[in-house]
């Protein structure tokens, strides 16, 4: 039923964030119960907000419940666990770059190091330092994106990486991703359609690296709203920038609605989850960035701006 189909997904996002505010206003009524114990007078709405707390948890738990018990089990497509081997198939990197000339060599290098990829090629997004120079002396082929933003270097090096092989592998190029973890990404892609990276695995992380005590959480708190709507692949990141995949999971996806900004990793991820691809996300390391960052980097404006734009597309989409 159509019905039914909408309500899939968006009675879990909706009834999760219920029960996340009914949590809220829990610690709430906890601690007006804790002043009037220390002898101050609670205020009068004590009551309505009781009725509040308990109306969010109760609702918010059988709306979501409904929905990943029942609707879920009724609607999902037949598992089948695939076997592709990845073997012999030509890998190819996608970097971004913007004025990275500190970084870049050094990536393209370990990135062409590794015995698995065939092609790096650097997306040069009107970078006004040598980050072109640096990337092709280390061998990449470097490809101009004019169109200025994250998303729109991202697209470029998906396209380029997806004309130049049958495994399509996209990366930042500013030193914070590690040409290694390819092996592990790889060895999963012989059973999904697309490998995600997440950078909020503390132990496999530097402690200099972006994800603070504040991102890391919040990319965490952001990617499961993210998975309660689209149940089935367990996440635990939504700006991770590296990721394996099929040509043809590229090819699925990239008229979708897509934006050029900073907000682009969840962009992608929608669109792949809406196409029902197989996606599976994994631990990867993660260092500090080398030279100045462009992005969020640890700007906790930025951050909340591109949370925002994030959080609009998951509850809309
Ligand atoms: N922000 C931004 N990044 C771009 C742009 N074009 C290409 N990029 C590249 O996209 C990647 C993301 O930018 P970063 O500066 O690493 O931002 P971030 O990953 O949020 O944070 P840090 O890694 O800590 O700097 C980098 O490889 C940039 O060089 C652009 O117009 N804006
Ligand atoms: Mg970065």
């Amino acid at each position: 039923m159509p019905i039914l189909r909408f309500l899939r997904g968006r009675l879990a996002l909706w009834g999760g964030t219920l029960f996340l505010v009914g949590l809220g206003l829990l610690a709430v009524v906890v601690g007006l119960w804790v002043l009037g114990k220390v002898g101050v007078r609670p205020p009068s709405f004590t009551f309505g907000l009781i009725e509040a707390t308990f109306t969010c948890l109760a609702l918010g738990a059988v709306l979501a419940g409904f929905d990943l018990f029942v609707l879920y089990n009724l609607m999902k497509p037949p598992h089948r666990l695939l076997q592709r081997p990845v073997d012999g198939l030509k890998v190819a990197v996608g970097l971004t770059a913007y004025d990275d000339e500190a970084s870049i060599g050094a990536a393209v290098a370990q990135f062409k190091a590794h015995p698995r990829v065939s092609s790096v090629v650097v997306i040069d997004n009107n970078c006004r330092d040598g980050t072109a120079r640096v990337a092709a002396e280390a061998g990449a082929e470097v490809v101009a994106e004019a169109r200025q933003g994250f998303g729109w270097a991202c697209r470029a090096a998906l396209d380029a990486a997806a004309a130049r092989g049958e495994i399509v592998v996209l990366a930042e190029g500013d030193g914070t991703f590690d040409a290694r973890d390819l092996d592990k990404m790889l060895a999963y892609l012989v059973h999904f359609d697309v490998v995600m990276g997440s950078r909020t695995t503390r132990e496999l992380s530097s402690a200099d690296s972006q994800m603070d005590w504040l991102l890391n959480p919040f990319n965490q708190i952001v990617a499961k709203l993210l998975q309660l709507r689209f149940w089935g692949t367990r996440l635990s990141d939504v700006g991770c920038t590296y990721r394996v995949l099929r040509r043809e999971a590229w090819a699925r996806v990239r008229d979708a609605r897509l934006t050029g900004g900073n907000s682009f990793n969840v962009d992608l991820a929608v669109a792949w989850f809406q196409a029902g691809l197989r996606c599976i996300e994994l631990p990867l390391s993660f260092q500090a960035r080398v030279g100045v960052s462009k992005g969020v980097g640890t700007n906790k404006r930025k951050a909340a701006q591109v949370a925002l734009r994030m959080l609009w597309t998951i509850y809309t989409c």
